[in-house]
């Protein structure tokens, strides 16, 4: 990643790699690998510095035995496929040193897929004879108007290969809505053989039908398709101007300061942003720290139907896919409005070569309605501060589905994450007299929206004054003394409870909304002088849905992590993904990831912790979410909980008319007319 505008000239040991750095690096590995170029390059990323190492260098903690390191060597974690074998390596490279300084050989494990693996297995499947063969079947001749996505198969018996199961679709012209045409087979792949193994038909279910015909009716929404006329004519612009610039500002490429908000953005093929080294400076001027790094760690979205290939269906858009690969360039104007910063995302393809996406995060500034407001009854005295947020996102494709991914920092100090799912349902063909009762909704003619979870995992390394944290649990719950007790006289009595967790056992804990349950991450070293609790940051999931497959299910064994809403951990620089490094085929019975860390109970309480968030969505489709569905929204929040000396929004200086250029609508066309 690197600012549009200006150059970084020495990186910071968290930023991306830049293109030169993975140019460099792999031509460090071909060199390493000499006459061998039977592999394609998988991934090269940034190997992180430990955390120890970053804190002495950030001066977040003083050690009197370990100097403040001034420069950290940069690294790259590159992960390599051999062809057709499928072996994978590993290997670290030491771009101060120009050297290999590590290379793991690993049997049996498939690393992300990627966008150029791909487009290559659509092209490989295609051309395919008995897929063509199935097409023709189906009254399709032209090859060119069909389309496969490739989706991991979860899991599957085949062991060894590098599978893909396409699904397919077809087109009426080649900027159509494919979702609406759904093919009845899916063809799997092997990436590496680059060959399709096997085709396996959907059967029909309560149908006359041994195979349906393919539904060829349109259900465009691009305006292109829906015409001019079609298009609303009673929108009046608004326009979102900030004739000062902006109040952020980005040093060094990647070091982003927004008023008392300072943090370091850190992209890469799997998480895509990640945050950095968070701190809120407090009115006596004291930086605070608070997250020393967040992220989306893993989501999965399992499908609900249970028959084949269907049941199949289990993305882990993370992990499987990497949310940096997914990633989409963003139009100004329409993705993001206003005055927006970009930062521009450099990957690296088959090759080894940089992969550049030009305009990948966005950042900007976004008015959020009242902060607070309090008017004096008496005086009619009215006093209203205007919330504004700092917004950090990018956009992923996920074959159908589009995420928003946004992280949203306040002037109150809260921070929220929140995901906008949208694009399309991801649909299955129906036969004409089929139904799709319990597992899906018809929400086209034959066009099958199937029931699915979207459920998401945040990684948040706390660093709440200090790398010491523990988490606590805040039940709130209504008095158990009876009405009538001394202490309950009316019974209207109801207090929080606060369970500090000691170990991660305790921790693996779901969503209560009946309890109102919300969780705390605190320092207990640290107590504040009024309220007398340690200073704490709340996390709240709200509404979080269960995992809905059942333990024992491939999905639930592989995505043990979603089964939780709240796991903790002590930190541990090597455990960044929640279904495990390798989940991509990851066998249900080795539980990677959560499950895995935690099988043995480890203290979690005034140690350096790891907090894995989860949240998300159940989905039943609607038709209104058919043909491209209006954004459902889901995320986390993190607020001071007793961490500040008092709201510290209240210096927020008020708005005026004048400073916000307000002005009454239209008298003509609106409500001072009415006298409303
Ligand atoms: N949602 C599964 C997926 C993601 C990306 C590409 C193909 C399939
Ligand atoms: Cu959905």
């Amino acid at each position: 990643m690197s600012s549009s505008s200006s150059a970084t000239p020495k990186p910071h040991p968290l930023d991306p790699l830049s293109a030169d750095e993975i140019r460099r690096a792999a031509a460090i590995i071909r060199e390493k690998r000499g006459q061998d170029t039977s592999y394609v390059f998988n991934s090269l990323t940034l190997k992180e510095p430990a955390k120890q190492q970053m804190m002495l260098y950030l001066g977040w903690v003083n050690s009197s035995s370990q100097p403040k390191p001034v420069t950290i060597d940069r690294e790259v974690f590159a992960v390599l496929i051999d062809r057709p074998s499928g072996l994978v390596h590993e290997m670290t490279v030491n771009l101060d040193k120009s050297a290999v300084t590590s290379w793991n050989k690993v049997e049996g494990r498939q690393p992300t897929i990627n966008i150029f693996e791909m487009l290559e297995a659509e092209r490989e499947i295609l051309k395919d004879e008995r897929v063509k063969d199935q097409c023709r079947q189906l009254g399709i001749t032209d090859m060119s108007m069909v389309y496969a996505d490739p989706w991991g198969v979860g899991y599957h018996e085949i062991k060894g290969k590098r599978l893909v199961q396409a699904l397919l679709y077809a087109r009426t012209s080649p900027d159509d809505n494919q979702y609406a045409h759904p093919l009845d087979f899916n063809p799997l792949y092997d990436l590496n053989a680059k060959k399709v193994l096997d085709i396996v038909v959907s059967k029909r279910r309560n149908s006359s039908f041994e195979r349906p015909v393919i539904p060829m009716a349109n259900h465009h929404f691009l305006p292109e398709h829906l015409g001019e006329d079609r298009l609303r004519k009673d929108i009046k612009p608004i326009e979102i101007t900030q004739p000062q610039g902006v109040s952020f500002s980005i040093r060094d490429g990647h070091q982003l300061h927004w008023q008392k908000w300072d943090m370091h953005l850190s992209f890469n093929y799997r998480e895509g942003l990640v945050i950095n080294n968070l701190s809120y400076r407090d009115m006596d001027s004291t930086v605070r720290p608070i997250i020393y790094r967040m992220s989306l760690a893993e989501m999965v979205v399992p499908y609900a139907n249970p028959y084949k290939p269907y049941n199949h269906k289990m993305a882990f858009d993370v992990g499987e896919y990497g949310l940096g690969n997914l990633t989409n360039s963003l139009e100004l104007g329409c993705d993001c409005v206003g005055k927006i910063g970009y930062l521009d995302a450099v990957l690296s393809d088959l090759n080894g070569d940089p992969w550049h996406i030009p305009n990948a995060i966005c950042i900007h500034e976004e008015d959020t309605g009242l902060l607070f407001k309090h008017s004096d009854y008496r005086t009619g005295k009215a006093h209203s501060a205007r919330s504004r947020r700092l917004v950090i996102s990018h956009i992923v494709t996920a074959a159908n589905y589009d995420y928003g991914l946004y992280y949203y920092f306040y002037q109150d100090g809260t921070i929220q994450y929140e995901v906008k799912a949208t694009g399309e349902l991801n649909t299955q063909v129906l036969a004409e007299d089929e139904d799709a009762a319990p597992y899906g909704t018809i929400v086209a003619p034959q066009v099958d929206a199937q029931h699915h979870q979207h459920l998401f995992s945040m990684r948040i390394d706390p660093m709440l004054d200090g790398p010491n944290n523990s988490v606590a649990e805040v039940d709130v719950v209504a008095s158990d003394l009876p009405v009538g007790h001394p202490h309950n006289s009316v019974g209207n009595s109801f207090y929080p409870v606060t369970k500090v967790f000691n170990t991660t056992d305790e921790a693996k804990t779901m969503a209560s909304v009946e309890r109102h349950r919300t969780w705390k991450i605190i320092n207990e070293s640290k107590i504040h002088p009024y309220a007398k609790q340690p200073v704490g940051f709340k996390m709240m999931a709200h509404p979080t849905p269960p995992l809905l497959p059942k333990p024992g299910s491939i999905v639930y064994e592989r995505a043990m992590f979603a089964s939780k809403t709240l796991w903790v951990t002590p930190h541990n620089d090597k455990q960044l993904y929640p279904g495990g490094f390798y989940c991509y085929q990851s066998e249900p019975s080795e539980n990677l990831g959560l499950p895995q860390w935690t099988k043995e109970t480890q203290n979690v309480r005034d140690t350096d912790i790891v907090c894995w968030l989860n949240f998300g969505i159940t989905h039943i489709p609607r038709v209104e979410d058919f043909p491209i569905m209006p954004i459902e929204t889901c995320g986390i929040m993190l607020k001071p909980a007793n961490f500040f000396l008092c709201n510290p929004g209240i210096d927020i200086p008020p708005s005026t008319r004048q400073s916000t250029k307000s002005a009454y609508a239209n008298d003509a066309t609106c409500c001072r007319k009415n006298n409303l």
